[in-house]
């Protein structure tokens, strides 16, 4: 059996679409970012890291959204290893460079201590997401065919464009792909459940 503790509209949601997709049947268990949930000693004994997703495993506890989604669907990364690479080379930059992006947001207090800075840090998320979005238009062309587990990563990252600031209709090839997630049926179940 897997649980997995989620917040909504978190990068959990990915994993959520995963299990979906994979008709893993599963136990959500939300984390109340809200009353800091997060950061409890109950929750902190799950992930010491404080962060969602955290899939419980009959294998043993998983955190980080890219190794989870690997290991629940190993048949949506690409058999052939170069396109496998271009599928990680998406969903590393997604992981590494845009969700910090956007992390820059609220979550300005991982980097420092100053409410000024803060402030800086959040009024540059509309310009770094734009070009987050930029970089993945222009090469979109490299994506490898069909579904994989990066499309999971990155459909819930698009879904934070508006409260970023980005319009997804200045980039249409991300918006295209976008509606194409939005009407899969594990896209939405998460909706139902009110994961998104
Ligand atoms: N590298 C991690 C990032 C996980 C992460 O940052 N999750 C955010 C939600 S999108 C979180 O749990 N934030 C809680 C906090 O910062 O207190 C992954 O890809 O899973």
């Amino acid at each position: 059996m897997f649980t997995l503790h989620y917040s909504p509209n978190s990068i959990s949601v990915a994993v959520a679409i995963a299990l979906e997709e994979c008709a893993i049947p599963y136990t959500a268990v939300l984390v109340d970012f809200s009353q800091g949930a997060q950061t409890t000693p109950a929750f902190l004994k799950v992930n010491p890291k404080g962060r969602v997703p955290v899939l419980e495993t009959p294998d043993g506890i998983l955190t980080e959204t890219g190794a989870i989604l690997e290991y629940i669907a190993p048949d949506l990364v690409p058999a052939d290893p170069f396109a496998a690479a271009r599928m990680r080379e998406i969903m590393y930059y997604v992981c590494g460079t845009m969700h910090v992006n956007h992390a820059h947001n609220r979550r300005g207090a991982r980097w420092a201590d100053d409410a000024a800075s803060h402030a800086d840090m959040k009024r540059k998320v509309p310009e770094t997401m734009a070009a987050s979005c930029a970089h993945l238009e222009q090469l979109w062309h490299l994506r490898p065919d069909g579904l994989t587990i990066a499309d999971f990563y990155l459909y819930v990252v698009l879904c934070w464009l508006e409260g970023d600031g980005v319009d997804i209709n200045a980039y249409p090839q991300l918006a295209d792909f976008a509606q194409n997630m939005r009407a899969r049926p594990s896209v939405q179940a998460v909706y139902d459940k009110g994961m998104l």
